[in-house]
């Protein structure tokens, strides 16, 4: 099996100035014909060669002459000629099967519809090209289908024609006049509900917003329509950048593999990341719908207009645009929370990425299958070092870089280190040791150790950097650290940024009091794993009195993390300490302004925020220590609990930042209450019963499954029943029950899976039960007796011939089998050696499963 470098890079030798598609749709025999106009950039070449996956080719003409089967090479990888002319034009005529193409990569019939998703290398799939990001085309596409079965036909760009043919079919032409890679290229062919809008850009042009989602939906995409037009709002406002074309369109669609795909001028969506309503979705939902509108929309300029050199460049697109939306959804809700959400993801996930097999630098070096390094690393680690430029260079002088790069390559394909020096060049900073973020893996260990002098009223931090070796690193060396600090003192609170560079450095601060105590990398200002010596009462300290709300929750998190040690030494009789309990009435009495953040304060981090602190993970010392953490809430808490439930029980339903926050309130006090048994059955039911949106309702069904309440069951075939036509509610159903933390869930999945509703082939439905069962029931996927791993391994070896992309990405919680006791890891590793030995595994498996057992 191969394996790509990014050292090996090599500019094309040719490139395609214009792209002719025809398709003629049909599920199972689709042709497609491609009319491509050649130039060769290499003088020095005489061959061509195009890249293909899984097409038959019908004929192959090079300018007007039919080839024969001697003049060129085709294998299922690669159609080869020989080239004599500088420029020149072929037309490939191609078979496909959209029918059997259940790994949605390429151009694939589902759910009635025709649906293509070509990023990465899915281009491949449709026609035999050059198919790179480096190589910019401009797209013509001609679509021929039934008219009566598939009325909407869709491709990028702008619609130039369309007309019935006499024999039942429609043409419609498209036309993109942006050159686009062919990752970008998109075709959409099905029925659909029209929801229908329209944007007036800052400069006076009217852009049409088309969103097409599944027949009877139309409602539901109300919301993302407004939030597309708030998305094109802030972009002009923040960023300065405008929408280009006439149209956009979105699709929703029930298949899909991804959350949702930028192709210039036609998004594809995820269905549950368009359609939500009050009823169906909750507020979770709501926020994922705007942020991902917004990240598609925000890719029109980061993405499209510029794109990658290559596909090791991703976090050029990938991690700027993730940045763009987080301040994007920090701009329409509350910032606070959004920064503690996204910190989660780094500090649970990333961090797990970079301590696992797969760790990799935000542009990975080497590559075999690329659908494998979509990962947080490249996106959330990636804006977390767009962010710290951003710290760097303050806004205006990161607004100045990108303007310098949009100048400087609009238009082009380019490189990570292409935006670094736009950011350099605008501000004459200098960024080369900032570099390194790049191409270094691994999570840092920034530590801090404090020295205080009375007499000179000095206090000195002595700072110390240290990555520790990761699986594709041995040698680490210093980064560029911003550090944003916080001193809290009697004389008011000092602030300011620290950029340190080296291993060693010293903060110092004069004319302060022995009690002046520094809040170090607030609103975690460089990616960074944070070791300190501050005692309980001086966390404590920071977390009431802190201005910063993100410094109370992250010292809160601190005291967590000292509080499950104490508890794994002393066999759970540990006993939270009263100041912690003052902190929680104080805060359930008076709760902040911001709800949702007094929310999050209130909460005991869950598993995975625990478990990502050790080098070996004591599954079930934490699992005891999170039980017996909300058992001493929900004992001594109860009336102040109970009154801030009911302080709180009466909200409006609809979605903005003061009613999720009351809500996220109200329900972290429910979860909590649910753990009283018998005397919280009544309000649970109460809300249930009462409910007028889809958040409360689930607030009820988690609660019950965190306190293991008897209710569960009773609710969760209700829900079932009224639920049962909505694919998207199902899912939460699902979910609920591949986490339930007892062995029954073993059986319940073997229902789930025999559910009509229930579909191998649909990546939600499978990510619903699997992802689910993998990742939010901890208990039951590590058993001791390995009926966990079994399950997972099994459904990996079904699914994996089905659709790589979903086996890879499931398969990650095996990976770290070293992270676990002895017993666990030989369990875990003799099921990657069956995933390993099983004949035909995809390249998407394989490189995790290899490298894990390597
Ligand atoms: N480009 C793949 C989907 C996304 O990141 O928007
Ligand atoms: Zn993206």
């Amino acid at each position: 099996r191969s394996v790509k470098r990014l050292s090996d890079y090599q500019p094309p030798g040719f490139t395609i100035d214009s792209t002719d598609l025809t398709f003629e749709l049909d599920a199972t025999h689709t042709v497609v014909t491609a009319v491509l106009e050649l130039r060769r950039l290499d003088p020095q070449l005489t061959e061509l060669s195009l890249d293909g996956q899984q097409l038959q080719l019908l004929s192959l003409h090079y300018n007007d002459k039919l080839l024969a089967a001697n003049e060129f090479d085709c294998t299922s990888q690669q159609l080869r000629l020989k080239v004599t002319e500088d420029t020149f034009r072929l037309t490939i005529r191609t078979q496909i099967n959209p029918l059997a193409n259940t790994a949605l990569e390429g151009l694939y019939y589902a759910n009635g519809s025709f649906c293509s998703q070509c990023e990465a290398e899915g281009f491949r799939r449709i026609t035999y090209y050059l198919d790179r990001p480096d190589v910019l085309s401009v797209f013509r596409t001609t679509i021929i289908a039934d008219t009566a079965h598939y009325p909407y036909l869709l491709s990028n760009g702008n619609k130039v024609e369309q007309r019935k043919l006499d024999n039942g079919q429609t043409l419609v032409c498209w036309q993109d006049p942006f050159p686009k890679p062919s990752y970008l290229f998109a075709l959409v062919a099905g029925d659909f509900d029209l929801l229908r809008g329209d944007y007036q850009t800052r400069s006076g042009r009217m852009v049409a917003l088309d969103f097409f989602v599944e027949k009877g939906q139309g409602g539901k995409a109300a919301f993302a329509l407004d939030a597309l037009k708030r998305s094109m709002r802030w972009d002009e406002q923040r960023f300065g950048l405008e929408y280009d074309l006439d149209t956009y369109m979105v699709v929703a669609v029930d298949f899909f593999n991804m959350g949702a795909m930028e192709n210039k001028g036609l998004n594809v969506f995820n269905s549950k990341y368009v359609l939500v309503s009050e009823d169906t979705a909750t507020d979770t939902d709501f926020f994922n719908v705007e942020s991902i509108i917004g990240h598609e929309y925000f890719h029109n300029w980061t993405g499209n207009r510029v794109t990658c050199r290559d596909w090791f460049q991703l976090s050029l697109k990938e991690g700027l645009t993730v940045f763009r939306d987080q301040e994007f959804s920090r701009d329409m809700g509350s910032a606070t929370v959004n920064r503690i959400h996204a910190v989660q993801v780094i500090r649970t996930a990333q961090f797990a990425e970079d301590a696992s097999p797969m760790a990799h630098p935000i542009r990975p070096q080497q590559v075999m299958e690329m659908n494998n390094f979509y990962t947080v690393t490249v996106y959330d680690k990636g804006a977390e070092v767009i962010r710290m430029l951003h710290t760097l260079l303050g806004e205006a002088g990161f607004q100045a870089g990108m303007r310098l790069y949009f100048e400087r390559h609009d238009g082009q394909a380019v490189t990570c280190d292409d935006f670094v020096q736009a950011m350099q060049d605008a501000n004459h900073y200098d960024l080369s040791a900032f570099r390194l973020w790049y191409q270094q893996s691994g999570t840092p260990e920034l530590t801090m150790q404090r020295h205080y002098e009375p007499q000179q009223q000095r206090l000195t931090l002595r700072l110390n950097q240290r990555t520790a070796a990761t699986a594709d690193q041995p040698d680490k060396a210093a980064l560029v650290l911003p550090v944003r600090y916080q001193l809290l003192d009697e004389s008011g609170n000092k602030s300011g940024l620290f950029v340190m560079q080296e291993h060693n450095e010293t903060l110092v601060f004069d004319g302060v009091s022995a009690q002046a105590l520094p809040v170090m990398l607030e609103d975690f200002s460089a990616p960074v794993r944070l070791k300190h010596d501050y005692s309980e009462q001086e966390l404590l300290r920071i977390a009431m009195e802190a201005s910063n709300g993100f410094a109370r929750w992250d010292a809160l998190q601190s005291c967590w993390m000292l509080w499950l040690d104490q508890a794994m030494h002393q066999n759970n009789d540990f006993r939270l300490p009263d100041a912690f309990f003052e902190l929680y009435q104080q805060l359930l009495k008076l709760p902040l302004d911001d709800k949702a953040l007094t929310a999050e304060l209130l909460k005991v981090p869950e598993y995975h925020v625990f478990a990502e602190n050790f080098q070996q993970i004591p599954v079930d010392a934490i699992l005891s220590a999170i039980h017996s953490f909300r058992q001493q809430i929900s004992q001594r808490l109860a009336p102040e609990l109970k009154a801030c439930y009911q302080q709180h029980s009466v909200v409006a339903v609809e979605y903005n930042e003061m009613n999720v926050g009351i809500r996220a309130l109200k329900n972290r006090c429910l979860d909590y209450l649910a753990l009283h048994g018998q005397p919280a059955e009544t309000l649970l039911l109460q809300q249930y019963n009462s409910a007028s949106n889809m958040t409360d309702k689930l607030a009820v069904l988690s609660a019950c499954l965190h306190s293991a309440h008897p209710a569960f069951f009773g609710l969760m075939q209700q829900f079932a029943t009224e639920w049962q036509h909505d694919v998207l509610v199902l899912d939460k159903w699902f979910s609920l029950h591949a986490a339930q933390p007892s062995a029954q869930v073993f059986e319940q999945i073997t229902l789930l899976c025999q559910h009509p509703k229930f579909s191998w082939q649909n990546p939600n439905r499978v990510r619903a039960v699997f992802h689910a069962f993998a990742m939010q029931n901890p208990g039951q996927f590590h058993r001791m007796d390995g009926r966990g791993y079994q399950l997972l391994t099994d459904t990996l070896l079904k699914l994996d011939p089905i659709n790589p992309q979903v086996s890879a990405r499931l398969v990650t919680p095996l990976l770290s089998w070293q992270r676990f006791d002895l017993e666990r890891q030989a369990l875990m590793k003799a099921a990657l050696h069956r995933l390993s030995a099983q004949p035909g595994i995809s390249d998407d498996l394989y490189e995790k499963v290899s490298k894990a057992l390597a």
